[in-house]
């Protein structure tokens, strides 16, 4: 399956699945050669004052030492150990051995001016079971890391989960059980308590959608289960978690803010007579994950998007007062931006732009300012940060290949205008991170696809500023392109 479909290519099928249309009618491919993006950005843009430049990682692609100071394993550990799930046949075991390498890598971004750094923390290096006694060591990485981020300027912006569920509460059922956004507001409540302070902003879940639909509907990634009904369920219990962590987060009493981390992306009709499918897909891709978080329900014609038996398991699961829990206010919209969807009259899914080397992963910069300014209009009140924004490279490259970037500086380049004419637009947004600092494990890609700004030689482990990262430390320094 992984080395088939890859795992946007997935996402992007959902809205044909949900109304019928054949798969294969959805996955019509381009060249997987990337092409440049149509728009030319205009030099010369200023962002607002206090602008937030970042870069992103998350624990399970980067950390490495995984049975190191007593971690406990997780769904990808489990995962990427089977054969056949990841396409090289690699694991995230060592990746960029970040575990042991963090303040180098934090001396990198000190550099390169990055004020703001997005991080995820490995629950199971928490908590090894995923409930109960703490481990202190593994509490003490992030501990380390969070005072080291501070030493060198730059603000820690912490992840709660990023995919990389404890095992054994897999198989407790996972997602798919009620008591796990419990289990994950005990371990949120244990990291506000010992980070609170130190961590000024707080992401609870990341990409809910891709768990939903590429763990739990493909099986293309952990816990590789393929049922829509389940897949709506652990929807159901991922927002639920979200709405317990901030509920969590507010009875600590410590400072700070806390949001989700969506992945969106804006519908567009890919020719006339296409409205009526656009909205759907729009419900599948946006909606869905936006309606409870910040209107308290899901939507209204979720039957007709999901399909019906996923969305009577949704209901079957769903108890009063949950929507309250879900809904309860949060202080920011973490958003990470990769593509937009083109939708045909039957639901089918096009491709229209050029894409990257993921094929899933459309070029389109415009998407981004449309996406930020209906986020304004629609779900207004809510500060907005990219928390994800960026395209990779191939992974067999030599270093002397591999630094010099200049398809990432152009895509950087034209999204940073798009959301530069976003804010112009009214949207208020507040900062921006590049996906990612380092080439890392990319799940069930492995390490075919290289997206940091800063080439890693997996082999000697040695990091190289790639031409990318030297622009955006320039643009970093002037405050806009
Ligand atoms: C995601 C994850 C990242 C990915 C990145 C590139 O958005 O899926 O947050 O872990 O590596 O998006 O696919």
């Amino acid at each position: 399956m992984a080395g088939g479909l890859s795992r946007r290519r997935l996402l992007s099928t959902t809205a044909t699945l949900a109304v019928g249309v054949p798969v294969l009618a959805a996955c019509e491919r381009r060249d997987a050669n990337p092409a440049p993006s149509a728009t030319v950005a205009p030099q010369g843009l200023t962002f607002p004052p206090g602008f937030v430049w970042g870069a992103a990682t998350s624990a399970y692609q980067i950390e490495g030492a995984a049975a190191e100071d007593g971690r406990g394993p997780s769904i990808w550990d489990t995962f990427s150990h089977q054969p056949g799930t990841i396409v090289d046949g690699s694991t995230g075991d060592i990746a960029c051995d970040h575990y042991h390498r963090w303040a180098g890598d934090l001396d990198l971004m000190r550099d390169l001016g990055i004020r703001s750094y997005r991080f995820s923390i490995a629950w199971p290096r928490i908590m090894p079971t995923g409930r109960g006694d703490v481990n202190s060591k593994g509490l003490d990485f992030y501990k380390r890391l969070v005072e080291g981020l501070h030493e060198r300027g730059i603000a820690p912006m912490a992840t709660l989960f990023h995919w990389d569920l404890p095992q054994p509460l897999q198989d407790e059922g996972g997602w798919e059980n009620r008591d796990c956004a419990s289990w994950f507001a005990d371990y949120a409540e244990v990291m506000f308590r010992e980070l609170g302070a130190q961590v000024p902003t707080w992401l609870t879940i990341n990409e809910p959608k891709t768990i939903v639909q590429v763990g739990y509907t493909y099986g293309s990634m952990a816990p590789g289960k393929r049922d829509a009904a389940a897949a709506a369920v652990a929807a159901h219990h991922l927002a639920l978690a979200h709405g317990r962590a901030v509920q969590a987060f507010r009875a600590a009493g410590v400072g700070g803010r806390i949001g989700p981390a969506l992945n969106l992306a804006p519908a567009y009709p890919a020719q006339t007579g296409a409205d009526a499918q656009v909205e759907l897909a729009d419900g599948v891709q946006n909606r869905l994950y936006l309606d409870p978080i910040f209107r308290g329900a899901y939507p209204t014609d979720a039957a007709q998007f999901l399909g019906e038996r996923p969305w009577a398991a949704l209901q079957g699961v769903v108890r009063d007062g949950d929507l309250a829990i879900i809904g309860t206010g949060v202080d920011l919209l973490g958003v990470n931006y990769y593509n937009p969807v083109f939708v045909d009259s039957q639901g089918g899914n096009v491709t229209l732009k050029p894409t990257s080397i993921a094929t899933w992963e459309q070029i389109y910069p415009d998407g981004l300012h449309d996406l930020l300014v209906r986020l304004n209009r629609d779900y207004p009140g809510v500060p907005l940060v990219i928390t994800e924004n960026g395209i990779p490279n191939a992974g067999a490259v030599d270093v002397a290949e591999g630094v010099d970037d200049p398809q990432r500086v152009e895509y950087l380049r034209d999204h940073l205008a798009a959301a530069h004419q976003a804010i112009a637009d009214g949207a208020r947004l507040e900062g921006y991170h590049v996906w990612s600092l380092l080439d890392n494990f990319e799940w069930a890609q492995g390490y075919t696809q290289r997206w940091g700004i800063v080439h890693v030689d997996f082999t000697s482990q040695q990091r190289t500023p790639k031409g990318s990262a030297a622009w955006y430390r320039d643009v970093i320094a002037r405050n806009g392109i």
